[in-house]
């Protein structure tokens, strides 16, 4: 049974909510018109660190995801790269970075995530293949310098997507994140090949702005109290938020905590109206000294930051 809406909320707590701060209530990057492969959106970016740049690696698409009549369009999506010694102004290649060249991606590589493990860059997206409904799967590339990668393959087949990879491995194991709908899953695996315990960790709860689905942002995130987990939760009116929970940093099926409300959600008009309304969606975070930078895409077209301070972010969680 859900508990009641009045002590999920907090009613009874006095802790203070967490709500993401926005940086810049302007985009940090926006489609190129005229940019073939990111004339109509960029979105959806994983984070990395490298030196002193902030990587972002971005979904990017070429068309409108519908036509003036409505119908579908035959878009597809790449990966951009785009870097920043501040974390606010980019600069980005002019060509995507990385593109799909196999039968199971021609549709295009979407929402990647990155982890530095095993001393290289892991990049888990979604393959788009569009042969028929449902055609994606959760696939996986590799580099040591966030441009050139190589050795991409099918990770997990299926009609799963939001994989990412927790960015430690434990007794050898690697734990991938994955969304098999509704339901944001983990299992491990010793070789990213064979994967085992497949079990559902967070579900979608009760009839407001988690009711629909769930599916991982970015990678979690250690802290000193266990693995931040943020999430995107969908409504059913189709508007997506960011929700967070806390998971057991020896044993990262363990859910410690989850947080009743989201801590971000659409609000400014770039946010509300773009190829898809009513849309944040992380793929990435950077852990800063001072708190956690979320970059998140605006209504699947453009991409803007957000911030907590750890201390907020500490304070939100009750652990029992
Ligand atoms: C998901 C993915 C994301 C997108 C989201 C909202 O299924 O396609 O790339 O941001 O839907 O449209």
């Amino acid at each position: 049974m859900t508990q009641p809406d009045f002590i999920r909320e907090g009613i009874l707590d006095a802790r203070p909510q967490l709500k993401l701060h926005r940086l810049s209530l302007q985009p940090l990057l926006g489609p190129i018109p005229g940019n073939t492969w990111e004339t109509s959106a960029v979105f959806n970016p994983a984070v990395a660190v490298r030196g002193d740049k902030t990587v972002l690696l971005y979904r990017a698409c070429d068309l409108p995801f519908t036509d003036a009549q409505g119908k579908h369009t035959h878009y597809t999506s790449f990966i951009g790269y785009a870097e920043s010694t501040d974390g606010l102004h980019f600069s980005r290649l002019p060509e995507p970075v990385f593109r799909g060249n196999e039968v199971y991606e021609v549709r295009g590589v979407e929402d990647p995530r990155v982890v530095w493990l095993d001393e290289r860059y892991l990049m888990t997206y979604t393959a788009f293949g569009g042969r028929h409904a449902g055609d994606w799967h959760i696939a996986l590339t590799e580099s040591v310098d966030l441009v050139h990668w190589e050795n991409h393959r099918i990770l997990l087949r299926g009609t799963d997507k939001d994989g990412a990879l927790l960015p430690v491995r434990r007794n050898g194991e690697y734990f991938l994140f994955h969304r098999r709908d509704p339901d944001i899953w983990l299992c491990h695996t010793p070789d990213l090949d064979h994967f085992h315990d497949h079990r559902v960790i967070l579900s979608p709860i009760g009839e407001h702005w988690e009711a629909v689905k769930v599916g991982i942002a970015g990678p979690p995130v250690e802290t000193k109290r266990g693995w931040l987990l943020l999430y995107h939760a969908v409504d059913r009116d189709h508007v997506y938020r960011l929700g967070a929970a806390l998971l057991d940093k020896e044993n990262p099926y363990h859910v410690l905590s989850r947080l009743s409300y989201p801590i971000f959600e659409p609000e400014l008009a770039w946010e509300k109206n773009g190829l898809v309304p009513n849309v944040v969606f992380s793929c990435g975070a950077v852990s800063a000294e001072d708190g956690l930078w979320v970059y998140y895409g605006g209504a699947d077209t453009a991409i803007g930051v957000a911030f907590a301070t750890w201390a907020e972010i500490d304070g939100a969680f009750v652990i029992n």
